[in-house]
């Protein structure tokens, strides 16, 4: 079975099982009855135009007059939610589409669990609501901005297409949470809104607001580690508010996880494709020592060392996205309801409501690492970092029956919890990849091997060169085995004039 079929869709991301149509007349595609409402109908329409002057501004650099082969979600069965077809990313038909409403649904956890879900915004809770939908929605024009120049260097047109196809559907996930704020948050909700097209990735007066998109995303080897390791803590989130109290917002995410599916799938197979090419002019040249670097840079591939150094970095900077291990936000977005766990209405073993319950964190104690029990209200971010740490596993796993299959002797790894962390147990202390507290020096002996340095960064960028014809692809990246909806992989996926 090739890494492209085991991965068609990341199954656990896919939970939306009934879907509805979606009205195509109104000016915003819409399954929420939005010609119902003349009052949000204004408020939107009126954010729109706003919305395309900030993709015009911050969206993909070049290509927007390009015939690009993008999915557009319809609303229709399980069998086919989505319409394929050439589009202009700017008349990409951003809607606002929701999972349908769920008879009889139940708060599944927290003060108020078997009480029915809410469908208005409950006032002792509005502030915390409105502050999770905000960072939420925050996340998502801030991966477009970063991503923004990727097009020029793309490895080939299948991969450029992937990149706008995640890029305009993070533009629907922040229409998504816009939905939400404008609908239920009055005037503070549609200030928000507009701040949301306000703040700028790794701007210094007004920066998008969690670290990891501050960062930048300069090339194709990123853009990968990111959406598997990032969009993966977009996965967790967004099923953590699946679970929420207030429905409408559930019912977003719901939908949205459908999407993220895909942008897990770009990320997997593309760091999976560039190992592949590793390994296969590797064993070409008869090079069996991943560490062999020069020899194996020479032949324009990735080196497997570097790529464990990228894979750290973007590991540990989207692990700090969890936030605290242990806090007091994520105790009372838990008690309030509205953010469970992962899979929370699934789980076995607890009541959910996880008044006396204890929970075992990794901490730093007198310059040991320990575990320790914690209130489980409090270690909630904690619990959803460590579902998340076991959730990145599959995709390592299979990146090393790759490098297995071609008898070179490495495998990719995910380093300590603690290592390179800037927020939460373990900021401030210096951790290595294989969990030791390590001295200042220390870490400035070993930070070189552990993370991408200017040479690697040098040579990742040396080798963005576009490759912009039909069945091209770039030296470090193999072709994927099967194209996007079943086109070959050497189909005209962007249209450039
Ligand atoms: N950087 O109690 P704390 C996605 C702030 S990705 C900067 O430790 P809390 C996507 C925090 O805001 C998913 N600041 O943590 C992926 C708080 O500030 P305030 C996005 C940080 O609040 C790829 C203070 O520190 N969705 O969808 O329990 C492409 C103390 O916070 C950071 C969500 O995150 C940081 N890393 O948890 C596109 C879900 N971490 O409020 C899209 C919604 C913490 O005191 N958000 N801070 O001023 C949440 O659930 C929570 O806000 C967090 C933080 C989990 C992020």
């Amino acid at each position: 079975m090739s890494l492209d079929d085991t991965l068609v869709e990341d199954k656990a991301a896919v939970d939306s099982d009934r879907f509805v149509e979606v009205s195509y007349d109104d000016a915003i595609p819409n399954n929420v009855n939005l010609s119902s409402d003349r009052q949000l109908l204004k408020a939107l329409e009126g954010w729109h135009p706003k919305y395309l002057e900030w993709w015009s501004d911050m969206g993909p650099e070049g290509f927007q007059n390009a015939d690009v082969y993008l999915r557009t979600a319809v609303g229709v069965d399980p069998a086919g939610w989505a319409k394929f077809g050439y589009v202009k990313m700017p008349d990409y038909r951003w809607g606002i589409l929701l999972a349908p409403q769920v008879e009889g649904r139940t708060i599944s956890h927290g003060k108020h669990k078997g009480e029915p879900v809410w469908q208005e915004v409950p006032g002792e809770y509005r502030a915390l609501l409105k502050r999770l939908i905000v960072v939420q929605g925050d996340t998502e024009p801030a991966s477009v901005e970063q991503q923004r120049y990727l097009g020029a260097t793309a490895p080939s047109l299948y991969d450029m297409r992937n990149l706008f196809q995640v890029n305009v559907e993070e533009g629907r996930h922040l229409w998504a949470m816009v939905y939400l704020l404008v609908k239920h948050f009055g005037k503070d909700g549609r200030e928000e809104a507009q701040a949301l097209l306000e703040r700028r990735s790794g701007q210094t007066d007004n920066p998008r607001i969690l670290g990891a998109f501050n960062e930048r995303t300069p090339d194709w080897l990123s853009f990968f580690m990111f959406t598997y390791f990032t969009d993966r803590d977009g996965k967790m989130q967004l099923a953590a508010l699946a679970e929420s109290a207030f429905d409408p917002l559930s019912r977003s995410c719901r939908f949205m996880l459908t999407e993220e599916a895909h942008h897990l799938f770009v990320g997997e197979t593309g760091v999976g494709r560039t190992i592949q090419a590793t390994c296969d002019a590797m064993v070409k040249a008869g090079i069996t020592d991943p560490y062999d670097t020069e020899r194996i840079r020479a032949l324009g591939v990735v080196d497997l060392p570097l790529l464990q150094r990228k894979a750290n970095f973007h590991m540990s900077v989207t692990r700090d996205l969890f936030g605290s291990e242990i806090s007091s936000n994520g105790a009372e977005a838990f008690s309030s309801g509205l953010k469970g766990r992962f899979n929370e209405a699934n789980l076995k073993g607890d009541d959910h409501v996880l008044a006396d319950a204890t929970y075992s964190v990794t901490r730093v104690v007198d310059g040991q690492l320990v575990q320790e029990d914690v209130p489980a209200l409090r270690s909630i971010n904690c619990r959803l970092l460590d579902d998340y740490i076991a959730d990145c596993q599959g995709g390592l796993d299979r990146w090393n029956k790759t490098i297995e299959k071609a008898g070179i002797d490495f495998r990719m790894q995910q380093p300590h919890k603690g290592f390179n962390r800037r927020i939460g147990e373990f900021a401030g202390h210096r951790i290595s990849p294989d969990g030791r507290l390590l001295s200042d020096a220390e870490w400035q002996a070993g930070a070189e091997s552990w993370l991408p340095n200017e040479a690697d960064m040098a040579f990742i960028n040396s080798l963005m060169k576009p490759n912009h014809k039909p069945g091209e692809y770039a030296s470090w990246i193999a072709p994927p085995r099967m194209g996007i909806n079943q086109q070959p992989v050497d189909y005209e996926y962007v249209k450039i004039d």
